[in-house]
């Protein structure tokens, strides 16, 4: 039984499915620390790590948390045609920077596929789907169910890069749409009622968690916060050459906080998304402007996602470090609500702070 018989039904239900990955060991930890969060299911996918290194990998963050009952399903080990990149010069070897005694691989018998489309049907339009990694299971998925995202509540990805840059701003790609471009066509091109939102690395990269965020997790001196300046500090191992500091984005942190609490994101564009290779990698868009008008070469029909573009900086960080820091004592920092204007996905009741 992998779907708990009486999930809190004040909760926001949640299936994550991640290559864990530093970043997303930090977006595990978030959501374990809110108390109005139900994490029922974890799928696991290649990419920062091989997919079974994923898995041990999620199998270690909860066990951090306590959390080992929580089901974990072995998925893809590689895109849907082609070969995995593994970005192990990020992540390490082992994808957790090759500095934690990890836990031992557990798995359950159902494949991530065959649970992804078991549980939107067991509770439709009631589980948000959260896809922090290469989209092959997601993709998998689609291919048994067209309609499976008509039964997920929200799809929130990790994944593209918003609408096409203001002139003379940069071309940035994403490497969990690049590791597979066919599952991110199918992805982005499936039926949807208006609820796929794509975090890309547009918004995620400014998600900095600075110099000073280390001494924070560090200070604190508990083995949660301890585990999460660690995974911090090995993140940084590989972003102070990108940077010249030891400063990295929490690219799916960001995109779990905004799953969590989409009343900090400030500005989004609504639109199909289109794919153009890249510099070797793949620009995965929304088909407009950057304020939003039409591309002038044409842009093509298809469903609409929407393109997160700003978000409350300030807001994300307090949440997202206070959740880091202090998240074991399930009292994480929260300052009330803030301006949910005009977002599309309602919550269950009673869970807003
Ligand atoms: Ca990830």
């Amino acid at each position: 039984m992998t779907v708990p018989s009486t999930p809190d039904p004040t909760a926001q239900w949640i299936v994550v499915d991640t290559d864990t990955g530093l970043d997303d060991a930090h977006s595990l930890l978030y959501l374990l620390a809110q108390p109005d969060v139900e994490i029922l299911g974890i799928t696991t996918i290649y990419g920062n790590t091989p997919v079974r290194d994923a898995a041990q990998n999620v199998a270690t963050v909860l066990r951090i948390a306590g959390r080992e009952d929580i089901p974990v399903y072995l998925g893809a080990a590689g895109p849907i045609e082609g070969e995995a990149s593994i970005a192990d010069f990020v992540h390490g070897s082992d994808g957790l920077g090759d500095r934690f005694d990890r836990a031992p691989l557990r798995v359950e018998e159902e494949t991530a596929v065959e649970y992804l489309v078991r549980v939107a049907n067991e509770l439709p339009g009631q589980v948000d789907l959260h896809p922090i990694g290469p989209l092959t299971n997601i993709a998998r998925a689609l291919e048994l169910d067209p309609d499976l995202f008509l039964k997920y509540r929200s799809v929130v990805i990790m994944g593209g890069a918003g609408p096409y840059p203001a002139p003379g701003g940069a071309t940035i790609t994403d490497a969990n749409t690049a590791n597979d471009r066919i599952a991110a066509e199918r992805v982005f091109g499936a039926r949807n009622n208006g609820n796929v939102v794509m975090v890309g690395v547009n918004v995620t990269a400014q998600a900095l968690l600075e110099e000073d965020v280390l001494g924070v997790l560090y200070s604190v001196g508990t083995p949660w916060a301890r585990f999460a300046g660690d995974v911090l500090d090995a993140y940084n191992d590989f972003y102070q050459y990108k940077w010249g500091r030891r400063i990295s984005s929490a690219h799916d942190g960001l995109a779990t906080a905004i799953l969590h609490r989409p009343e900090i994101v400030t500005g989004w564009i609504d639109g199909p998304v289109d794919f153009t290779p890249y510099g070797g990698s793949l620009a995965t868009r929304v088909a407009l402007t950057h304020d939003g008008l039409p591309l002038v070469f044409g842009t093509p029909e298809g469903p609409v996602t929407r393109a997160i573009t700003s978000f409350d900086a300030v807001e994300f960080r307090r949440r997202f470090v206070g959740a880091l820091a202090t998240g074991d004592r399930r009292a994480p920092i929260d300052t009330g609500r803030i301006a949910p204007t005009a977002w599309p996905f309602g919550r269950p009741s009673g869970t807003l702070a």
